[in-house]
């Protein structure tokens, strides 16, 4: 992929494309890279009236690379988004700030295709709101646990058939692994020998992979819809009341476990250390915040949650971190096309963490799971 300030220069046609310089928003003034995500190409760009108003929109140039289908997966974040709005709107809330809202093209599509084939879709910028790359205090970890927990009872009812799988088996730990074990058979000869304590550790923790999988095919734990990418920058605060406001990142919002969710926010948030660590004596599970997250998670779903999925959320936080620690390995063997690296050897850097934590989630477990029993019976009520 082009690096993005290549590519910023070459926006025009694709801005262009969508309404966002019109008497009423002014013209642009302000182009530039935004925001810390791993997939997609985000941009921020603001426009201005000559009486000095204005209004920031964010242009995405989604990975087609990773997600096969952007029209399929523009017609999920389209119809989630709209579905939301109707409850909010219900809720007395506001449907401008609390959700993702689609800008459609001049030509009323939800994305437009440029020239060299990439896809490229607009969302109004969410006013007034920050985005957090690591947790700053418990209280807003507790809040975004509430909003998360409250997103999925939002989806309870939404008509799962129409949604598209953007990325097959994308929580399919069992899939994973498998994939982990193609990469490590294929991997470069250099990197595998910078890598073999984790692979080793890895390859050790096999027989976890299908826990999950395995009892929700055996029908013990409820398909829901899920988001399934809920780490802390995929939320927007609000910056007057600091309160967590809006979902984003919508690409993949599937059907899933409550598991994936609820263990995702874990893995990205409750870690001591960030999650590029370099440094792993910094990395470790907080408690305070897994306690935190777990009640406000819980009472997010407000007892729509099973007594099972309540047993295995410490199993959900262990499981998605070493999940995500195996993607990043394998993709440190294979050349690093999947997440976008900033340094050498930054996605091998990235799976030390994740194992690092899942290490300290084993030793750590019996605390996990007492603070899990001792909010099960605060929420929930199946
Ligand atoms: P990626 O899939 O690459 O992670 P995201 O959709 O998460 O991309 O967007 C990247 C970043 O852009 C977010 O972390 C957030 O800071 C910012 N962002 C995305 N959408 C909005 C929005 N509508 N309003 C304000 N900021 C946004
Ligand atoms: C990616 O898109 P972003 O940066 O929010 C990835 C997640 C990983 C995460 C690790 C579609 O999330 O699955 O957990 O990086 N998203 C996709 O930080 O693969
Ligand atoms: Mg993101």
């Amino acid at each position: 992929m082009n690096t993005k300030h290549e590519t910023c220069d070459k926006l025009a046609e694709v801005i262009a494309a969508f309404p966002m310089e019109t008497a009423q928003n002014g013209s642009l003034v302000e182009k530039r890279p935004y925001g810390n995500g791993h997939i997609n190409d985000t941009f921020l760009l603001r426009c201005e009236t000559p009486e000095k108003l204005e209004k920031k929109f964010i242009l995405q140039r989604m990975n087609h690379s990773i997600f096969k289908n952007p029209p399929q997966l523009m017609e999920n974040v389209v119809h989630v988004t709209q579905y939301l709005r109707k409850i909010i709107l219900a809720q007395g809330g506001d449907p401008d700030r609390e959700t993702l809202n689609v800008l459609q093209t001049r030509d009323g599509a939800n994305w437009y295709l440029d020239n060299n084939h990439n896809y490229w879709r607009v969302f109004p910028f969410i006013e007034r709101s920050v985005c957090l790359e690591k947790v700053e205090n418990e209280k807003d970890f507790y809040d975004s646990a509430v909003t998360f927990g409250n997103f999925q009872k939002q989806l309870a009812d939404f008509p799962v058939a129409v949604l598209h799988e953007t990325i097959p088996n994308f929580h399919n730990t069992a899939s994973r692994f498998a994939d982990f074990q193609k990469a490590v058979s294929e991997g470069s000869k250099e990197r595998l020998a910078l890598a073999q304590a984790e692979i080793a550790f890895a390859l050790e923790r096999k027989e976890d992979t299908a826990v999950l999988t395995k009892l929700l095919a055996e029908g013990a734990l409820p398909l829901r819809v899920t988001h399934n990418d809920t780490k802390l920058n995929n939320i927007l605060f609000d910056a007057d009341t600091h309160k967590a406001l809006c979902i984003i990142d919508l690409d993949t919002v599937m059907p899933g476990l409550s598991l994936y969710d609820f263990g995702d926010s874990i893995r990205f948030g409750a870690n001591t250390g960030a999650e590029d660590e370099t440094d792993l004596s910094k990395v470790g599970l907080d408690l305070s915040l897994f306690e935190a997250f777990t009640k406000g998670y819980l009472e997010g779903c407000a007892g729509s949650l099973t007594a099972k999925e309540i047993e295995l959320l410490p199993m959900g936080a262990k499981l998605m971190t070493y999940e995500c620690g195996i993607r990043f390995l394998a993709d440190y063997l294979t050349g690093d096309h999947y997440f976008k690296t900033h340094r050498e050897h930054h996605n091998l850097d990235r799976a030390r963490t994740q194992f690092r934590l899942v290490a300290d989630m084993e030793a750590k477990w019996d605390k996990m799971a007492a603070i899990v029993e001792q909010y099960k019976d605060s929420f929930y009520m199946i």
